[in-house]
């Protein structure tokens, strides 16, 4: 559940914060999709602002925190390009292949279909694997950006579409590694503990 993102980035930040979590009659509720129209989560507020759009969240809070993002309008622009990156140009495919196992569609044209979207995945993580290089990060430090691209790579992990990018699948289990995602996903878990 996307919350984790906003949890991560809390955490990173060093901002302490409360999770309402809601249910299938508070998602409905008029008062809940005056704050988020669609009924999902998460939303956010805080003294300044109401929000929904977990990457909005994120490039909200990256403008609060250096430990999200650089000061300098370039540093930033930086930021804001890659987390723009992971939503629009890689989330969608990982989507689409996610959603197409979902469904167990058993046929020859279901075969042809999956390899097509299976295809157009792996073009974009091998570009996003030959942007990465060597590196630890998308830029010179871990930012916001790397924050949404690690959720957007977790997404493939059950597919096996990572299984043939080693340094994706290090990227993530790098990003994974921060003790601030520890916390968060702790955090998230301990939630549904709780109401389960
Ligand atoms: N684009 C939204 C997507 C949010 C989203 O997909 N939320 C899911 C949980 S991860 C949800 O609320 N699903 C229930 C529903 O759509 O009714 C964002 O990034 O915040």
């Amino acid at each position: 559940v996307k919350d984790l993102r906003v949890r991560w980035a809390l955490e990173e930040a060093g901002f302490p914060y409360e999770a309402t979590l809601i249910d299938a009659q508070d998602q409905l509720s008029d008062s809940y999709r005056r704050w988020q129209p669609f009924g999902q989560v998460p939303a956010y507020r805080d003294d300044e602002v109401e929000m929904f759009e977990s990457g909005a969240i994120i490039l909200y809070l990256a403008t609060k925190s250096e430990a999200l993002a650089p000061k300098d309008a370039a540093g930033r622009a930086r930021v804001s390009t890659w987390v723009m990156a992971a939503l629009n140009s890689i989330e969608p495919h990982a989507q689409n292949l996610i959603r197409f196992d979902d469904a167990h569609l058993d046929s020859s044209w279901a075969t042809e279909r999956r390899t097509q979207l299976a295809t157009k995945l792996a073009n974009r993580l091998a570009a996003l694997s030959d942007w990465l290089g060597d590196g630890d990060f998308l830029e010179e430090r871990f930012t916001a950006g790397d924050l949404i691209m690690t959720t957007v790579l977790r997404e493939l992990v059950d597919c096996g579409a990572l299984a043939q990018f080693a340094k994706l699948d290090e990227y993530r289990r790098r990003c994974e590694a921060r003790p601030a995602f520890h916390r968060a996903l702790e955090a998230q878990m301990e939630a549904f503990r709780e109401t389960a």
